[in-house]
């Protein structure tokens, strides 16, 4: 049976101006599948290789699979419908998969808009993968996909979602297959050398009310460190990769297994080959303080960090000087352990002001971070917060749910508005960088690293790819007005999705009157890993609206 992956060709100009980044999941599902004897296994990177319409229908065509699989996070969920319906186009035959985040919470939603899907699986696709591609080769299928745990399908005008799958236990039993990639396309630009997106752990035990990570993959479980280095020499060995991040939400939660894989790099001598990075929290740097040599010494270059709570989600919900200041000593003790320090700034709420952004900027003086990052929040929507912001939430294109677009109209200025003055932040931040800092870090791995980061930056500005400025119209200060989102505003929710979620406010509302747990104890709002109540797996529908089970906090995980 053959079965092609793609990835879809989506692009925002937001992280992946560092370069071109290989695509994970399309490594752990071909590895299930060549485990369990699938070896006729094809990938096509659409997003890498910009490959349009036309030549996907005709690879399609020219490969004649038996089943499509592609995948989507929510700014990419219309390209990999259109993937699908291109797939079906070219034969009616071919079974037609998605999977990922946003379908895994969004399929009501989905199977309404692209009724050629013909399955959905939902969650961590490896096992479930399993389950459905044997059912089709042994020839029960469609029949038996009512058996199958972790899917969604039409059935008639009936959208059916079976049991949640468990999540998978043993992620030993997890062995990504890497050779499906063609490694010369995957490079980092600032260092110039190829990168991978291995996993070490799965989930968070944290559930911060915007996040839609910790949802997705509920346990918190971690691999044998050991095996995991076995899995980045292979990639070093065999595919000459350079440097790696984890694709983990939060890899240091764990720092008995965190000091274990990082003994295990230096006793391989794998951190003259190999260098990576990580996204943290902040209170996992200050607990880790007596560290993070050993991290440096491990090939740890570069960590990014939600420091955003502080700024952003906003200050009056939180212990402002608390936060502030373990933010600020985050970042001088990553400097002074050597590791490139970058901060992230969500912006773009109902409440910022011209002044709030400003003072973004003088966090990121006073802090001293080597990078900032001032992204837009973006409201998941499947977040727990999606569901208190109600109809603020006027723009549901999810095209544009990518950080770099604004999706909320803060109350004080216009979207247009707010991009130039986050435009601003990036100039004025850069620019000092660039004059009085980045030449003069020595002349090691540092000042080359911070070059390369700028060189990146310029690339996409220059190409105007940086938060998609070109699409938008965005020319500098005088275009604040006459830039424009290009938002789909015909694009409304499914009738069959928002019923579901009335339903979960309408559990919210009564778990409120009952008392639940909506804030911590004290009744303080936490910063990034705040709130308690994770899902369990005797949940009828783990991935079921979660409004009662509802947190708060801040927090953001990317690069
Ligand atoms: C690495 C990464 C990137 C890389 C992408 C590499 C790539 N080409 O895939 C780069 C830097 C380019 C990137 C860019 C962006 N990213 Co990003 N990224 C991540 C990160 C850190 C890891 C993703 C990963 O590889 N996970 C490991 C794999 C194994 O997991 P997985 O993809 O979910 O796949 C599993 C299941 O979902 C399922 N599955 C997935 N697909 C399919 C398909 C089928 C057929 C089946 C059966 C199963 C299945 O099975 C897989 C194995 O279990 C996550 C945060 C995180 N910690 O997860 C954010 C994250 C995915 N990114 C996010 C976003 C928003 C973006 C950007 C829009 C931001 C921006 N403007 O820059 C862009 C969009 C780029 C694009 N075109 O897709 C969000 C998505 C949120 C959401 N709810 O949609 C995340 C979750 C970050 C966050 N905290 O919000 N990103
Ligand atoms: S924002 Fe980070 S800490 Fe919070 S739930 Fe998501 S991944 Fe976990």
């Amino acid at each position: 049976m053959r079965i092609l992956l793609v990835h879809p060709n989506y692009h925002s100009g937001g992280a992946e101006i560092a370069g071109n980044w290989p695509p994970a999941w399309a490594a752990y599902l071909a590895g299930a599948l060549r485990g369990a004897g699938y070896d006729d296994v094809h990938f096509i990177d659409a997003m890498t290789d910009h490959v349009d319409d036309t030549e996907l229908e005709a690879r399609i065509r020219a490969l004649k699979p038996d089943v499509v699989g592609t995948t989507a996070i929510t700014p990419s969920i219309y390209k990999a419908e259109e993937v699908l319906r291109l797939a079906k186009a070219v034969s009616p035959a071919i079974v037609t998969m998605l999977g990922g985040v946003h379908a895994t919470f969004m399929f009501k939603q989905v199977l309404t808009e692209a009724p050629w899907i013909d399955v959905i699986v939902r969650g961590e696709g490896e096992e479930i993968l399993l389950d459905l591609i044997r059912a089709i080769d042994e020839g029960r299928w469609p029949l038996a996909r009512h058996a199958i745990q972790g899917l969604a399908f039409l059935d008639g005008p009936d959208i059916i979602a079976t049991k949640a799958a468990p999540t998978v236990k043993d992620l030993e039993k997890i062995k990504p297959d890497w050779g499906i990639l063609e490694w010369s396309k995957y490079v980092y630009i600032p260092l110039g050398k190829r990168v991978a997106i291995p996993n070490m752990a799965r989930g968070c035990p944290f559930t911060c009310s915007f996040c839609s990570q910790w949802k997705f993959w509920r346990d918190y479980r971690i691999r044998d460190p050991r095996a995991v280095v076995d899995e980045i020499e292979t990639l070093v060995n065999d595919h000459d990769v350079g440097f790696f991040i984890l694709a983990d939400e939060e890899p240091t939660i764990n720092r008995k297994k965190f000091i274990a894989f990082c003994e295990e790099l230096i006793a391989r001598g794998l951190p003259e080959r190999i260098q990576w990075g990580i996204n943290t929290r902040v209170t996992d740097i200050l607990r880790d303080e007596d560290y993070l040599a050993l991290y440096r010494k491990a090939g740890l270059v570069h960590v990014s960090l939600g420091t955003e709570a502080a700024a952003q989600l906003k200050l009056d919900l939180f212990n402002k000087e608390t936060t502030v200041e373990q933010n600020k000593k985050a970042i001088r003790l990553l400097r002074e352990a050597d590791i490139l320090v970058e901060a992230q700034f969500i912006v773009g709420l109902e409440n910022e002001t011209a002044e709030t952004l400003e003072e973004t900027y003088r966090m990121a003086q006073d802090w001293k971070p080597d990078l900032a990052n001032w992204s837009m929040y973006t409201p998941w929507p499947f977040s727990n917060l999606f569901e208190e912001l109600g109809d603020k939430v006027e723009i549901h294109d999810f095209d544009k749910y990518n950080f770099v677009t604004p999706i909320i109209k803060p109350a004080a200025m216009e979207r247009g508005e707010l991009l130039d003055r986050v435009m601003n932040n990036y100039r004025r931040f850069y620019m000092r960088k660039a004059l009085f800092s980045y030449p003069w870090q020595g002349t090691g791995y540092r000042r080359k690293y911070l070059l390369g980061c700028l060189k990146a930056f310029l690339k996409a500005g220059f190409q105007r790819t940086f938060y998609d400025l070109g699409r938008v119209n965005y020319w500098g200060p005088q275009s604040r007005k006459t830039v424009d989102f290009q938002f789909d505003r015909s694009r409304t929710l499914a009738p069959a999705q928002t019923a579901d979620w009335q339903a979960a406010a309408e559990r919210s509302r009564k778990a409120a009157e009952r008392g639940a747990v909506v804030h911590d104890a004290a009744g303080a709002i936490k910063a990034c890993g705040g709130g308690d109540q994770q899902l369990s797996e005797d949940e009828p529908d783990a991935f079921a609206p979660a409004a009662d089970r509802s947190t708060a906090g801040g927090g953001f995980a990317h690069l």
